[in-house]
């Protein structure tokens, strides 16, 4: 079935693309927005060259970078990122997201928090006023995982579940789980990213909060920045 915003993702590649004329060094996070921002990349240089060099936050970013001909490195090669761009799976009134619905969250962090601006690209279905009856994905160990999602179900702030893909556990780039936490209402987003941090088990969440970013949003017909 066809992603009902398709064209939203594909309007926020192509406008992304043209922003990054003066970017030597291009974090890429994961998701079919960013990989339609990595095919209007790809066209984009074709017409305009610069040098360029990427790094992504998942080996499907990098097949795909490498394929169309982007120059792809490991992030440990590098001393900063310029930029980073990535997409989310919820954005709140005050700039909060969540990510990790492509299980690449720990990645998409570190890639962030490498890069001197980030540029998250949503289209408006993500953009709520407070994040209400959403699913927060938070990397786990696998070691003990049924022991780890006890103690995040005994946090009581909502119902967390393995994600699994066929048979199987979703396994991350880093060969981690993912547990998916059911929750009615996140009150205070940075509280609860830090009192999840500390269960024995947890490597990350998908909550991304404080970092320099700009959020540009697409219904497919316009682009526009949050909050402005
Ligand atoms: C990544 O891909 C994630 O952090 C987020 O989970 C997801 C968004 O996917 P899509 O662009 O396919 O909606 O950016």
């Amino acid at each position: 079935m066809e992603d009902p915003w398709h064209r939203a993702k594909e309007a926020l590649g192509r406008w992304a693309a043209q922003q990054i004329q003066d970017v030597r060094i291009l974090g890429i996070g994961s998701g079919s927005t960013v990989s339609a921002f990595i095919q209007a990349l790809a066209r984009y240089r074709q017409e305009v060259p610069m040098p360029l060099t990427i790094t992504a936050a998942s080996h499907a970013s990098e097949e795909q970078a490498r394929q169309l001909g982007l120059d792809v490195v490991p992030l440990e090669s590098l001393e900063h990122v310029d930029l980073a761009v990535d997409g989310a799976d919820a954005v709140d009134a005050h700039g909060a997201l969540i990510k990790g619905g492509g299980a690449a969250l720990v990645r998409e962090r570190l890639v962030i928090a490498a890069a001197r601006h980030t540029m998250i690209l949503v289209d408006s279905s993500k953009v709520m006023n407070a994040f209400k009856r959403v699913r927060l994905p938070i990397a786990i160990i696998p070691f003990g995982w049924r022991q780890t999602l006890s103690r995040l179900n005994g946090l009581g702030v909502g119902t967390a579940s393995l994600r699994r893909k066929g048979e199987g556990p979703v396994v991350t780039d880093d060969g981690l789980y993912i547990a998916d936490l059911a929750i009615g209402n996140i009150a205070v987003p940075d509280m609860l990213h830090h009192e999840l941090k500390r269960i024995d088990g947890v490597v990350d969440t998908g909550l991304f909060l404080d970092y320099p970013t700009a959020i540009w949003v697409s219904d497919g017909l316009t682009v526009w920045r949050h909050n402005e």
